[in-house]
């Protein structure tokens, strides 16, 4: 459960993340592809080399909706429902890839926010990013 002061954490370091939403999703879809393969089996139709406008614009999409998702905590899943339709309905990705792009954007926020990313922080995402993959896979079954 995200405390008050998670959802602090979140909104206080999403302003770092604000202006790079475009690098930071390139960057961790890239390192999801190269870290953990298969879930580039959802990708057939997209140009998954290195710097690819898909791949970038895609990363932009996924990280704007996270952005989206910090603004409305509140009533995160209200925010996310048409995600949560369209991930399992129509794209049908396999819950556990949620678990694995959400370790590779933790890495690229690790790598960007350096020491200001402390434990404190580390644990609001990693609660944050767990809800956001719980809600993603709520219509499921
Ligand atoms: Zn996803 C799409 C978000 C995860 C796969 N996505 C998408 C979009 C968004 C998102 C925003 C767009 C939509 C429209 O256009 O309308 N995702 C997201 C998020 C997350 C995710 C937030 C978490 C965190 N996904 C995911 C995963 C996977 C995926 C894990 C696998 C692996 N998605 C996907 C696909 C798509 C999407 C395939 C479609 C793409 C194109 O464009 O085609």
């Amino acid at each position: 459960v995200l405390t008050h002061e998670d959802c602090e954490l979140l909104q206080q370091t999403w302003e770092k993340v604000l202006g790079h939403q475009e690098d930071f999703g390139a960057e961790a879809l890239e390192r999801m592809f190269i870290t953990y393969p298969q879930t580039k089996t959802y990708f057939p139709h997209f140009d998954l080399h290195h710097g690819s406008e898909q791949i970038r614009n895609h990363g932009r999409k996924v990280v704007n909706a996270l952005g989206e998702a910090v603004k409305n905590m509140d009533h995160m899943s209200t925010a996310l429902s048409e995600l949560s339709n369209l991930h399992a309905y129509n794209l049908r990705v396999d819950p556990v890839n949620f678990k694995l792009l959400s370790q590779c954007f933790q890495v690229v926020l690790a790598v960007h926010l350096k020491d200001q990313y402390t434990p404190d922080v580390h644990r609001a995402y990693d609660k944050f990013l767990s809800a956001v993959g719980d809600m993603l896979a709520e219509k499921y079954r």
